[in-house]
């Protein structure tokens, strides 16, 4: 077959034939190298956000993990374990730091009860508790610390305290994140006690 020469580019000193060698820049890529291309770019993608998402995973639970000890060393640290404060006439004696016993390490009982009305009992409030950081005065990232005055973790979620000797040893008390999943008592949990060195 004939080949007819058609001038393909040109330039002041050169003009490409479009024959022999020069039809395969005519031809540019065909639609399955096209289809590599973007198979081998979306895969590279995919490794890329997959490396990301895990990298803030570990950011996050690190942060959390160290909150959780933060607290609880502060906890270690403080001088007391009981608010004593008048109630109806009576003196009564109440583990700090969850004076209202519902598992949640105390936020500001003020703040708290403006939300949720009697959270905390009005005696206590006229005491005076400040719940856990107005106590201890620890200095945490604002990130942790929610406009009730509550410490949260990565997730924005309350740390949870509970009192037991038996389960937590001489320091009485454990300290934990609920973890990513936001379920309590799952095997992400964030748990001051298997870390602590008592
Ligand atoms: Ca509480
Ligand atoms: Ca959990």
């Amino acid at each position: 077959m004939t080949c007819v020469k058609r001038p393909l580019l040109y330039h002041k000193n050169l003009a490409i034939q479009g024959c022999g060698v020069s039809s395969r820049l005519r031809r540019g890529f065909s639609l399955i190298e096209l289809l590599v291309v973007m198979v081998v770019i979306t895969a590279l993608a995919g490794l890329t956000y997959g490396y990301i998402d895990y990298a803030r995973h570990r950011s996050l639970l690190a942060a959390s993990e160290g909150l959780v000890q933060s607290v609880a060393t502060a906890i270690v640290n403080h001088q007391g374990r009981y608010w004593q404060f008048l109630d109806q006439g009576q003196l009564r004696s109440v583990p700090i730091f969850d004076v209202n016993r519902d598992g949640l390490l105390d936020g500001d009982p003020v703040r708290i009860n403006a939300v949720n009305p009697n959270t905390y009992s009005a005696s206590l409030v006229a005491s005076e508790y400040p719940g856990f950081l107005g106590l201890t005065g620890v200095g945490l990232p604002r990130r942790n610390v929610n406009e009730l005055g509550q410490v949260v973790d990565s997730w924005g979620q309350a740390l949870r305290i509970a009192f037991d000797a038996q389960r937590y040893g001489a320091n009485r008390f454990g300290i934990w994140s609920i973890g990513p999943d936001g379920v309590d008592g799952t095997i992400d949990d964030i748990r001051s006690w298997e870390s602590l060195h008592e």
